[in-house]
């Protein structure tokens, strides 16, 4: 059905591979169409609780195919189009599902293809894989809305090190400085893969979309709106099957048995 990228859903979880692997998964036209099908296949699918967005072959992704945005002789390139159109249609489905959304990096991932990557809920990386802010090497300025997350996950020293000089961050630095979640052995990255995603899909679906947006939200809020946003999104996670099932679970001092209703 796609030509750049996999899509593939099974049960709870859909797995979103992007597989142009020749050119290290980098975007092109097709590929930004095709993302953008897949993100809305999943934002549809009401069975599905988790998503995994990984890389075919070596790397993750190499952020723009730079092949396709070769500059021609006395041309103008609109690359704000590429982003309006692109990545930051994208960006905005991926922030909006309502599910947990897992960048599952199996290797390098630079410019926008690291950007993809943080604006994910959690990222696991293999500890060969190499974080890299390759836009300023190129004559570009961060985007993929990394200007708004790498001084919030980094703080800003680090942030504008990484983007003015463009220096790979391995993954091992990229957790502890906060830039993603864990980095794991690459002989463990399958397996711990695997037992976090089982671990999000059988957990209160409902209750981690309204976590998700909460997180989200605080960045733009005062302390007093963020108190009233916890009071009604708690209104709404009250109300759901699964904290009923959560309590009733603690009660009898059992696993709770989550449907993500
Ligand atoms: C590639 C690419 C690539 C095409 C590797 N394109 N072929 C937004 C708005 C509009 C336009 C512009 O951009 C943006 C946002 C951005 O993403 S800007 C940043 C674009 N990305 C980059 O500048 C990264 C370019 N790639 C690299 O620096 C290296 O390839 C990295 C460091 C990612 C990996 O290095 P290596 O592991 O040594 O692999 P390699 O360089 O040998 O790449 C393998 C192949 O993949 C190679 O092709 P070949 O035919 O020689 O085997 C590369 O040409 C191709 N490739 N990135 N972005």
């Amino acid at each position: 059905m796609f030509e750049t990228i996999e899509l593939n859903e099974s049960g709870a979880r859909a797995t979103i591979t992007l597989n142009r692997p020749d050119r290290l998964n980098a975007f092109n036209k097709t590929m930004h169409r095709e993302f953008q099908q897949a993100l809305e296949t999943v934002a549809n699918n009401d069975s599905l609780r988790v998503l995994v967005i990984t890389g075919a072959g070596r790397g993750f992704c190499a952020g723009q195919d730079l092949g396709e945005r070769q500059p021609r002789e006395g041309s103008k390139p609109d690359l704000g189009e590429t982003l309006e159109n692109g990545y930051n249609k994208s960006l905005r489905l991926l922030h909006t599902l309502k599910i947990p959304v897992v960048a599952a990096v199996n290797g390098v991932a630079a410019g926008a293809g690291a950007g993809i990557a943080l604006n994910c809920d959690l990222v696991l990386a293999k500890k060969s894989a190499r974080f890299i802010q390759a836009f300023s090497n190129i004559g570009l300025i961060p985007d993929s809305g990394m200007t708004w997350h790498l001084p919030r996950l980094i703080g800003s020293a680090r942030a504008r090190a990484i983007t003015l000089l463009g220096t790979p961050v391995d993954a091992e630095t990229a957790e502890n400085w906060g830039m993603i979640y864990r980095s794991v052995a690459d002989e463990n990255f399958a397996e711990d893969l695997e037992s976090l995603v089982e671990n999000l899909a059988a957990r209160p679906t409902i209750a981690l979309g309204l976590i998700k947006d909460a997180m989200q939200k605080s960045w733009a809020n005062t302390l007093d709106q963020q108190l009233d946003l916890e009071r009604d999104y708690q209104r709404i996670a009250g109300l759901t099957r699964d904290f009923a099932e959560g309590v009733t679970a603690f009660s009898e001092k059992r696993p709770p048995v989550f449907e993500g209703r």
